[in-house]
């Protein structure tokens, strides 16, 4: 019956490319009030601010000020990490504002070297316990979604879950190949759930005030705060180079690796894992997920001002190319599956691809071709690129193209 057929197909998510609506992805090198960017001035002190406040005013929210403190406590480390290869280091940071607080852990490893290393940091989704096997590492009591196949029950870990994700942190790997991996519990920053009673965003409230207004931060943007407190950390550990820090993540933590990297220009290089929609993704596609079914799955991950673009794509001034532009000129890694369709691989593609003109204005390398790479055939320049067979994950090709992409563009050379 003819109804019931229109109001499923609402709700039936595009996989088919000829349905894609026609549309132009705004040329990144003109502002909104239509003048020519020729040259890297007028993109670091035009263009790239007045995209920077289109995000933040239209997508993740803006965040409410400053905390009134930080600090730093190392509460745990040791120089025999990984059979002797790796230093291990805890470090709780406290954040302060208004009379409250708020801790997070940082697990760092790095190369037991005597050298500062350059490192990947990225958030991991159930606790810094679960990317390893070793037993030293500091369970959260943060709250924690349930995951029966992981053992977590009552939004409590435990060490049932220990080590539950070390096929998605190839920390060897990353050591081996000379570079250290910080990682922290999303969880002790923002719970992941509609409630803002909870996690950073409570710390900036005013008297009375229960809710973030409707142009400040979601999930999102508290998530990529914290990445750029955890940076605050990272400046003052010598045995990091600070000025070599990558921001990781995959999926919603990969659009938290982005925001990062636009808000906090000290990211030397940003890398999505399978961001998808409201990450690398372009909206105006809506294929696979969109604007509309995010916000309405996940309605605290953006800022309310978000929702005027539901089932609205098109309204957009500009798409999430603007957003993988502010990374500009640093190295940024683009990366799909095949089987995460929900994210759109393509729209991921031409994201990175219209990044282009904007690296060229450095003189860089972006990807000159509409063209998507085959599968398994990585393109590795200053924005790079692959997809690989598989679901929505992170693999250990996925860490091999990473770590040989980032000796080659973000490293120090020898
Ligand atoms: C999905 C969501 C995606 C992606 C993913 C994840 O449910 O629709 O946008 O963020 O979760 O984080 O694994």
């Amino acid at each position: 019956t003819y109804p019931i057929c229109m109001a499923t197909a609402q709700f039936e998510p595009n996989y088919d490319e000829t349905k894609v609506p026609k549309f132009e992805a705004s040329d990144l090198l003109t502002t909104f009030d239509g003048k020519k960017v020729n040259d890297t001035s007028g993109w670091e002190n035009t263009r790239r601010p007045e995209l920077y406040h289109f995000f933040e005013e239209q997508v993740y929210g803006k965040v409410p000020g400053k905390l009134d403190s930080l600090s730093f406590e190392v509460v745990e480390g040791s120089t025999e990490a990984l059979g002797g290869k790796a230093i291990r280091k805890q470090i709780e940071v406290d954040m302060f504002k208004n009379g409250k607080s708020l801790s997070f852990h940082i697990l760092l490893y790095l190369p037991n070297n005597g050298k500062a290393s350059p490192i990947f940091l990225g958030y991991n989704f159930y606790g810094n316990h679960t990317i390893t096997d070793d037993s030293n590492v500091i369970i959260s009591n943060a709250w924690a979604m349930d995951n029966e196949d992981f053992g977590i029950s009552d939004n409590t870990l435990t060490k049932a879950s220990r080590g539950v994700r070390t096929h998605r942190w190839a920390i060897e790997k990353i050591i081996d190949g000379g570079f250290g991996l910080a990682t922290i519990y999303y969880g002790e920053v923002d719970p992941d759930k509609n409630d803002f009673s909870d996690g950073l965003h409570r710390l900036f409230y005013e008297e009375g005030q229960t809710n973030p207004k409707a142009d400040e931060w979601g999930s999102i943007a508290a998530w990529a705060f914290g990445m750029s407190r955890a940076l605050d950390y990272l400046e003052t550990d010598s045995d990091v180079d600070a000025h070599r820090v990558i921001s990781f993540g995959h999926s919603r933590l990969g659009k938290a690796a982005l925001w990062a990297g636009a808000s906090d220009q000290r990211f030397a290089a940003v890398i999505s894992n399978n961001s998808g929609c409201g990450g690398a993704a372009l909206s105006k596609r809506k294929f696979g997920e969109t604007v509309g079914r995010i916000n309405a799955r996940f309605p605290h991950w953006f800022s309310d001002t978000f929702t005027a673009y539901n089932d609205n794509e098109e309204a957009l001034a500009i798409d999430q190319h603007g957003l993988l532009a502010q990374i500009a000129p640093r190295p940024l890694y683009v990366a799909s599956a095949e089987d995460d369709q929900w994210a759109d691989p393509r729209g991921e593609y031409l994201s990175a691809h219209y990044v282009t003109p904007v690296y060229q204005l450095y003189g860089k390398k972006g990807l000159a071709r509409t063209k998507m790479p085959q599968t398994g055939s990585p393109v590795h320049h200053t924005v790079a690129y692959h997809i690989r067979t598989g679901k929505h994950d992170v693999t250990e090709y996925d860490w091999e193209q990473y770590i040989s992409w980032a000796k080659k563009f973000v490293a120090k050379e020898e």
